[in-house]
């Protein structure tokens, strides 16, 4: 049976990551399209008229017609059309919308652009730097403590919120960031890796289109 979702994105991108990350973990294999930003393929007029905001991810889904952007959105379109990592309650699922702001908000920007100075894909002066590393360290201590005597970031069971950090710090390490000082962190991202489907983003996002 031909797949229902086709991921747009690039495999150096996080966003695209959490997303493909989301398709693994629920058993749902996607066409991948190959985005190449390089050559500006997501300004063209073709891509844009899917993705207003002219970035990976776009996710498609043939069996509603959507055309989704923003990573954060479409894991809670997934949660809601799959029925799987919405959180237990009500509660639960504020709650993991919250961390998914605050993600963007306190730690994808610091970890993303250390990790774009280290690979040369941006250049900033050494006060930036500083400033990226000193602020995305006090978002890991932020998780690391609401971790503590916890399994998940929200309730007892893996939810949007550990899907959608999980593809930020997985990326920290190549913005210099030394996991192995938040204990609790690392736990959780060992309990990230050992869920069925779980693939790391190298192993997940392919350098070019591919259909199932
Ligand atoms: N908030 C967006 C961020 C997406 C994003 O930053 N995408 C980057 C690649 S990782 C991109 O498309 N950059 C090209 C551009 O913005 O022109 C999301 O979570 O989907």
């Amino acid at each position: 049976m031909a797949a229902r979702f086709t991921l747009h994105g690039i495999w150096l991108s996080g966003p695209t990551y959490k997303v493909g990350l989301m398709l693994a973990l629920a058993g749902e294999s996607f066409n991948y399209k190959h985005v190449n930003l390089r050559a500006g393929e997501h300004k063209q007029p073709g891509f844009l008229a899917k993705q207003r905001y002219g970035q990976v991810p776009l996710l498609e889904d043939s069996k509603t017609g959507l055309q989704l952007c923003q990573s954060a959105s479409i894991l809670e379109y997934l949660v809601d059309q799959l029925g799987k990592f919405g959180g237990g309650s009500p509660q639960e699922k504020i709650e993991a919308r919250e961390w998914m702001f605050w993600d963007f908000d306190r730690l994808a920007m610091h970890v993303y652009r250390m990790r774009a100075q280290r690979l040369g894909i941006r250049s900033a002066g050494q006060p930036v730097v500083e400033m990226h590393f000193t602020e995305g360290n006090i978002a890991l201590k932020v998780l690391d403590d609401h971790l503590e005597g916890r399994e998940w970031l929200v309730g007892k069971g893996m939810t949007i919120a550990d899907i959608d950090i999980y593809g930020v710090v997985s990326y920290a390490p190549a913005g210099g960031f030394i996991l192995a000082q938040y204990g609790n962190l690392s736990a959780w991202m060992a309990r990230m890796g050992a869920q069925p489907g779980f693939r790391p983003h190298d192993q997940l996002l392919p350098k070019a289109s591919q259909a199932v």
